[in-house]
């Protein structure tokens, strides 16, 4: 099995946590897309995946399996115990209401704001930005502003529970870190005043499945070049 991703960027850290997770790396292969030079915009890749976003997963079958969620459910079920997804009809309902919100309300809107209100990826990938969204900074600044929001939510939440979903660690609790993650590249940061949230990051900077992939949990560009 392949995936096909670019190591340092958030999306395809959800999908690097999973493996680690489930212990999983040594059964797939790595393939590196060229994110900065917009290979996931030429043909090749989209007949992968026609959203035109890393990761994709590859199945021996030649299947693609594209959305962080819907790869990590499949990795997630592969040994029939799912640890991160859900096993109730309740755990699996609260997982997936509190994963789509950190998706909708902090992760999404951080990077519409890094590719709108920013120089983003570069030249090359901005090219395929939508054309009514160029230049539109005030457009990417009110992403910002529901990313605030969102983080205002989950330190709410946090103050009362260990985990997003409840006390077990779980693919909400990954979208929400790569959220974070992506927000401190993107220049947006995580406000001091959200104790809960901050020492909810730090328990999970310290799982062993995140903890060992530090070095990959960064955007690997150079912002400060890019005018941050
Ligand atoms: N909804 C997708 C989002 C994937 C995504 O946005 N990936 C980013 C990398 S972190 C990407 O490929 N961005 C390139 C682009 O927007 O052109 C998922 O859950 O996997």
């Amino acid at each position: 099995m392949k995936i096909h991703d670019r190591p340092g960027f958030p999306n395809p850290a959800r999908i690097r946590i999973v493996l680690a997770e489930k212990g999983l790396d040594a059964q797939f292969e790595f393939v590196p897309v060229d994110l900065i030079g917009a290979e996931h915009k030429q043909p090749d890749f989209l007949a992968k995946n026609p959203s035109g976003v890393l990761p994709v997963l590859e199945l021996d079958d030649g299947t693609f399996i594209s959305e962080s969620t819907a790869i990590t459910e499949y990795l997630d079920n592969l040994d029939g115990k799912p640890t991160l997804t859900g096993r109730t009809p309740r755990e699996k309902a609260l997982i997936h209401m509190m994963q789509r919100r950190a998706e909708a309300d902090v992760l999404d809107p951080v990077g519409l704001y890094f590719h709108h209100a920013t120089p983003g990826l570069g030249d090359a990938l901005q090219a395929f930005k939508s054309p009514e969204w160029q230049g539109r900074a005030e457009m990417g600044q009110r992403e910002a502003e529901k990313a605030r929001a969102g983080m205002k939510y989950f330190n709410d939440v946090l103050a009362d529970q260990d985990f997003l979903a409840g006390d077990a660690f779980s693919m909400a609790d990954i979208t929400l870190f790569a959220g974070l993650m992506f927000a401190d590249a993107a220049g947006l940061g995580v406000p001091a005043e959200h104790g809960a949230l901050l020492q909810w990051r730090e328990r999970v900077a310290q799982l062993p499945s995140v903890k060992n992939r530090s070095g990959q949990t960064f955007l690997p560009f150079d912002l400060k070049r890019m005018g941050f």
